[in-house]
């Protein structure tokens, strides 16, 4: 533990604040900030500030600096903490999981790849050639990933439009087996339209900036993002596409697409581009597609027979009842809606089928429980963090809705945590007050009477029901509800519209939703026509795709689940499945919305440090014991201040030289004795343990110089 950092970089751990206010919260994170140290420590939750420029801190150097060390034996570091659960992991055969939350642009993403950087770096120490093509393809995954699921934003360059959650599996050797890639809800309506100053997802980009001209007009594509509709808003690209195109095909190689499939991954992006571009007219009561050459062109893009296309743009098939089956023709406006449902449809299988062709490749390959012992997993999440936009739509609501989940479960978890381990060690506990978010869960998902279900309510009602009728029913039905408002409700504020606006007082902070779009969005309607023209597409890819193409018209008769409800329960079973983990937290902090990497804009700070209970955090850590340690270790770094144990004791048990140690400084009224590790109450016992210990270093190593001469 020799490599404890001095005062000038202000605490290493919050609990060890002399008092726990926001202001020595704030102060001690806008020092270490302003000289490099951006991870800080809540006990054993790292506290990361996003530092906005590259730092050397996450080199080999670093990775031999924190392998297999303990959590204080080194500056607070994800290193640290990946180890913390990756030895429990290995030792204790426990399952493990990592929770990154923190806002939009936090440093959610970049903490989730240096852990799963850390964990490669640390494993597979003879170089078993599955296991480094496991590790491999693990690492590969990020950059696809984010190619086809990450977009810029007003709040990150590059924002993760979908959630994440990573399973890796170990063997009883603790090297990585396999793994598991589990994704949420892409924010797919990011394909039709972006918000002013954003992007449709890098892969369109990448593609059409990135690819050699040959490929691109094969594709009968041009170079210039804002020849297509869909691309048009961030048409200006980035520095980076051209070289990450090159990345991304050579990841997708590693991880084992086939060139084959790789080229329908490129089509099919080209075919979304074109289909966007498609135009509707109408002559004589018939809806027409303003340029057919389009439609050849997406025909030979998605290896459909392009009269079936057409009909699929312009009409619709539907159950006229006793089994028949008649056409409808679209409306201009109509064939608008369907061209972008489809489109948006298009690009959520692909995603999904990426994902499970990522799966397939780490896919736990040969490993047989029987032969090579219970297999162990660290999860990894990093989910979309809360996002408050100048309009919140239907996704917004989502990604704060999960964001209130993972409150929830942190609070329940640190609480309990706390609590079982006091007990496990024969300590009293005394509860501490927490502000608990329990309400606004519920206002979202109660069964019955939440904003989901009133949502799923309206979904079901026949046509004539619309966005604004369903928020009536919520004025009516949640009108009480303290953490509910709208413009009826509060008709002097004005900075909500009448028949538009709701607000949730989220916990991080109150935002305004547009019920604009909730219904459809909710409904999620792609007319099976399309699904079947693609179930019948020559290009395998897309046809694997869609599976459900093969169903008739008349089959398809059962409602699907609403994307809110599919939302809803993967979030339940994403919480259930962390619970039941040993979860380690880090907690990202956004210094400034300047993407500045020296301003440390405290107010915004102030708000984050609030809303995610950081204070409470140190409160409960301190509330009962801010310091513990096994008795053991505690005598390893300690027991150079006691004559009783210095160089060893001769006690009967580490706890008792340690009862001596503490008696012999006077803190024993400080200080509880559990079954393995010593507790201690106020940091200040432990800051006057580390005063000691330091003044004693510089006579010791003298002393070891002196006899080590002598020996000589
Ligand atoms: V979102 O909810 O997906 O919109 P994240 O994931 O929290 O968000 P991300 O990790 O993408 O944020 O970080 C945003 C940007 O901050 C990155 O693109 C980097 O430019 C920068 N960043 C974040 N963490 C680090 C770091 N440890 N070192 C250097 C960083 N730069
Ligand atoms: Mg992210």
């Amino acid at each position: 533990m020799a490599e404890l950092e001095g005062p000038e970089y202000g605490k290493a751990d919050f609990v060890l604040l002399d008092e726990v206010t926001m202001e020595q919260f704030l102060e001690n994170l806008r020092l270490r900030f302003s000289q490099g140290r951006i991870y800080t420590y809540i006990g054993e939750v790292v506290v990361a500030v996003n530092p906005y420029q590259t730092l050397a801190l996450y080199g080999p150097p670093m990775v031999e600096r924190y392998r297999g060390r303990e959590l204080y034996e080194r500056p607070p570091h994800l290193f640290a903490l990946a180890d913390a659960a990756y030895k429990a992991m290995k030792r204790r055969a426990k399952d493990t999981c990592i929770v990154i939350s923190g806002e939009s642009g936090a440093g959610k993403t970049e903490a989730s790849k240096y852990i799963m950087q850390y964990i490669a770096a640390i494993t597979n120490p003879t170089q078993r050639a599955e296991v480094e093509r496991v590790k491999n393809v693990l690492l590969k995954s990020n950059c696809v990933l984010e190619a086809f699921g990450n977009a810029k934003t007003n709040r990150n360059d590059n924002s993760s439009r979908f959630g994440k959650y990573m399973d890796i599996n170990f063997d009883f050797k603790g090297d990585p087996t396999g793994g598991h890639v589990h994704n949420y809800l892409l924010e797919k309506s990011r394909v039709l339209q972006q918000q002013p100053g954003e992007r449709n997802f890098h892969a369109f980009y990448q593609l059409l900036l990135g690819a050699p001209a040959a490929l691109l007009s094969s594709l009968h594509l041009c170079r210039d993002p804002s020849t297509y509709c869909y691309t048009r808003e961030g048409a200006q690209g980035d520095v980076n596409d051209a070289s990450s195109y090159r990345a991304v095909e050579e990841a997708m190689a590693v991880i084992g697409f086939s060139p084959e499939e790789m080229g329908s991954v490129r089509r099919i992006l080209a075919a979304i581009l074109h289909l966007g571009n498609l135009r509707f007219t109408q002559e004589e009561e018939m809806t027409l597609v303003e340029d057919t050459s389009g439609v050849s062109v997406l025909a030979e893009l998605t290896a459909t027979a392009p009269d079936s296309l057409r009909q699929a743009l312009l009409t619709r098939t539907v159950a006229a009842g006793a089994g028949e089956l008649i056409e409808k023709g679209h409306s201009p406006k109509e064939a608008a809606y369907a061209r972008d449902a489809c489109a948006k449809a298009i690009y959520e299988r692909l995603f999904c089928w990426i994902v499970g062709r990522i799966n397939a490749g780490i896919a736990a390959r040969g490993y047989d429980a029987r032969v090579h012992g219970k297999s162990t997993v660290i999860g990894v999440l990093d989910i979309y963090g809360f996002e408050i936009f100048d309009t919140n739509s239907f996704e917004q609501f989502c990604i704060n809705y999960c964001n209130e989940k993972l409150q929830q479960l942190f609070i329940e978890l640190i609480l309990r945590q706390e609590q079982a381990e006091y007990q496990r060690e024969g300590i009293t506990w005394q509860s501490i007050e927490y502000f608990s978010n329990e309400p606004i869960v519920e206002l979202v998902e109660q069964p019955h009477r939440g904003i989901l279900a009133l949502l799923d309510e309206a979904c079901l009602a026949a046509g004539t029901i619309t966005d604004s009728l369903f928020l009536a029913s919520m004025d009516t039905r949640l009108g009480h509800h303290p953490h509910y408002t709208s413009r009826k409700l509060c008709p002097t504020d004005k900075t909500m519209e009448f028949n538009r606006d709701f607000r949730i007082k989220h916990y991080a902070g109150d935002v305004t939703y547009s019920v604009e779009g909730f219904l459809d969005k909710n409904k999620d309607t792609l007319f099976q026509d399309f699904k079947r023209l693609f179930y019948n597409s020559a290009d395998p890819v897309l046809r694997a795709m869609w599976p459900d193409g093969e169903q008739s018209i008349t089959e398809v008769t059962k409602r699907p689940l609403t994307t809110g409800t599919l939302f809803k329960n993967s979030i339940v079973a994403l919480v259930e499945n962390l619970a039941s983990k040993e979860p380690y937290y880090v907690r990202c902090i956004k210094p400034n919305d300047q993407k500045s990497p020296t301003l440390f804009d405290v107010e915004r700070c102030r708000h984050q440090v609030s809303y995610l209970g950081l204070l409470e955090n140190v409160r409960v850590r301190r509330a009962g014991f801010a310091y513990r340690q096994p008795y053991h270790r505690f005598l390893l770094r300690y027991k150079m201040t006691c004559e009783y144990t210095w160089p060893n004791h001769l006690m009967a048990s580490d706890q008792e030289a340690t009862q001596a140690l503490l008696e012999q400084h006077g803190f024993q009224d400080d200080v509880a004795y559990g079954h393995t590790k010593v507790f201690i109450r106020t940091p200040r016992t432990l800051v006057r343990l580390e005063q000691e210990r330091a003044q004693l270093i510089p006579i010791i190593v003298l002393l070891l110089q002196k006899a080590w001469r002598g020996a000589l």
